[in-house]
């Protein structure tokens, strides 16, 4: 089969224009990454090379060794993605320690993997092993919303969370372990690729300040979904904010936990503060 006929090439590039459309991707902003499956290497290996140069990734991630990902281009527009994948993404193969990579097809133009593939693959490398393997996806962007807060709220996880899990009923029930946070750092390396996969050991959305968003999740949908629904809670609350500094009624302590049992998900005490 050739690598563009295949679902989860498909799935990728569809995601990638949806978050363009949403606007999280001005020019090369954002990243996405994609576990590749076993079966699914093996339907496309006739389109896989191997005789690129090994680069290193700039970390280790020894539990992912051997796999193949498919990975957004260092540089590359999101929205040419849909015009030309195979100049605009590539897979990659991570060697037998974890800390070196290949590129087995795209970038047919040239080019590296995003900049960001530290933390790309340090977060694929804690959700496998958290899942028994189900997370697959991981993926950045710079959603509007969700930056300003960070320029407003504390830079804390409980702040973050429980201002988010007030704006939509639903939040809570689509992000039930809440969402961390990351102050400033430098991009693109392995400090805050550490940082951020830290915080993946815990939830399934890091926000980095000033900067923009990850989110992780099983498949295309579910991690597209989650990002689209913290940042409309975040829409919900910059208009909030911009019209009052003063809610006159929100949704409660108790009436979290009370949602908690009917939609059968635990929401852990620590964001169910008086405030
Ligand atoms: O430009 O978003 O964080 C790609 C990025 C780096
Ligand atoms: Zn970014």
């Amino acid at each position: 089969m050739k690598v563009l006929d295949a679902a989860f090439v498909q799935g990728f590039i569809r995601l990638c224009d949806d978050g363009f459309k949403q606007n999280w991707h001005e020019r090369n902003g954002g990243n996405l990454s994609y576990r590749i499956k076993p079966e699914e290497v093996e339907a496309v290996q006739e389109e896989l090379s191997y005789d690129k140069p090994w680069q290193p990734i700039g970390t280790s991630v020894p539990d992912l060794a051997g796999e193949y990902f498919l990975v957004t281009g260092s540089g590359k527009y999101f929205r040419n993605v849909i015009l030309d994948p195979a100049a605009n993404i590539c897979i990659i193969q991570v060697d037998e320690k974890g800390e070196s990579f290949r590129i087995c097809w795209g970038l047919v133009n040239g080019g590296r993997p995003t900049s960001e593939l530290p933390s790309h693959l340090m977060n694929l490398e804690v959700k496998k092993r958290q899942t028994n393997g189900r997370y697959r996806v991981v993926y950045h962007a710079h959603p509007t919303n969700t930056i300003a807060l960070t320029f407003v709220l504390p830079l804390e996880d409980k702040v973050f969370t429980r201002e988010l899990w007030e704006m939509a009923t639903e939040c809570p029930v689509v992000f039930p372990d809440g969402v961390g946070v990351v102050g400033w750092m430098v991009p693109g390396g392995r400090d805050i690729a550490v940082a951020t996969s830290q915080l993946m050991k815990k939830y399934d959305v890091a926000i980095w300040a000033h900067h923009g968003m990850f989110c992780s999740g099983e498949d295309f949908d579910l991690t597209f979904g989650l990002m689209h629904t913290v940042e409309k809670s975040a829409e919900i609350l910059v208009k909030v904010l911009s019209i009052t500094s003063n809610k006159l009624q929100t949704i409660t302590p108790e009436n979290f936990r009370d949602l908690a049992a009917d939609f059968k998900v635990s929401l852990p005490e620590e964001f169910l503060y008086e405030k």
